[in-house]
């Protein structure tokens, strides 16, 4: 029996250990990164039972993702290698401020070959959650099918499912399929957590009110939007609506991962039952814990980090 099952690319991540353009730099840091894998450890590191479905190619990244996933207490029992293809890879530059450059090495990787005749129903059904990212799709047709098929059959079993839209403009043929791919799968969620700017660009709407009612209307039952340090603003079928502020980053190191922390916290949160509010409040910590950090992971939280944290 799990709590949650996800799915998605996890890759080897080499982020640069020096500041500068990407061609410049000389010297790498190895780590796991994957918004998919990112949220399973932070679920597991909360003590959540976690499944993690993926295919990696039968090299040392996948052996080494493989390694990664199991020390962290997540589920790979139906994690496949394939020697067909490898297993994927990125490059991320090193900041003083802002958003990182990042380069993918992943089209035709072994994750991208997930098909939906792939997706275990057995395995699934013994989850109470599905958390889906929008860059599952973004892989290949097969992907998007395998995202489509997996959201509608745990909705069919009566589980909840959460979105988050994770734009990757550079993995999409376009803008427009894009978008209209990512809102066919939010009407198959329960739980959307976009960011401002992806609201509005999934949308062409402007304020988090108008994007939730957007969302609301495609049959969510909650939306909660990122605002950055601002916190998050957040809208429930239950009535309840509003703005949790965000904490206080004492300094910002690779915001990278934020997102996945701050599904963490809410998809968590929300299986223990905590009321909304909480919930998103969860998320703004991780959130927060994740942009002080410089890899994916560094930043998520056991139970007793996250509690000294938002106690401080
Ligand atoms: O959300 C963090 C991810 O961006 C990073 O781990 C890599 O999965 C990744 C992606 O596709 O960008």
């Amino acid at each position: 029996h799990l709590d949650v099952v996800t799915f998605g690319e996890p890759m080897a991540m080499f982020c640069a250990n020096e500041t500068g353009p990407l061609d410049e730099v000389t010297a790498f840091s190895k780590a796991l990164a994957g918004a998919e894998s990112n949220v399973a450890t932070g679920l597991s590191r909360l003590e959540h039972r976690v499944g993690y479905v993926t295919k990696l190619g039968e090299d040392s990244f996948g052996s080494f993702i493989m390694k990664a996933l199991n020390k962290e207490g997540i589920d790979t029992s139906r994690i496949t290698f394939t020697g067909q293809r490898r297993t994927g890879m990125l490059v991320k530059s090193k900041v003083e401020s802002g958003d990182p450059q990042v380069e993918y090495f992943r089209k035709g990787s072994a994750a991208s070959t997930l098909s939906p005749e792939e997706l275990d129903k057995a395995y699934f059904a013994s989850a109470g959650h599905l958390h889906v990212t929008g860059i599952s799709a973004a892989l290949s047709p097969e992907c998007q099918k395998f995202s489509e098929h997996a959201m509608a059959f745990m909705r069919a079993q009566g589980k909840t499912v959460s979105l988050d839209p994770n734009l990757r403009p550079s993995l999409w043929p376009d803008r427009q399929t894009m978008v209209d791919t990512i809102n066919s799968l939010a009407a198959r969620c329960d739980w959307f957590l976009p960011g401002l700017a992806e609201g509005k660009i999934l949308t062409g709407l402007d304020t988090p009110e108008e994007i939730a009612s957007y969302y609301f209307k495609l049959g969510v039952s909650l939306v909660v939007i990122k605002l950055g340090p601002e916190g998050a603003y957040y809208r429930s079928a239950d009535g309840s609506e509003g703005i949790v502020k965000g904490f206080k980053v004492e300094k910002v190191i690779d915001t990278v991962g934020a997102g996945d922390g701050f599904a963490t916290g809410v998809v968590s949160a929300l299986l223990e039952k905590l009321p909304t509010q909480e919930a998103v409040r969860r998320g703004n910590a991780i959130g927060a814990l994740a942009v002080m950090s410089r890899g994916d992971m560094d930043g998520l939280p056991t139970r007793e980090e996250l509690a000294r944290f938002m106690n401080r």
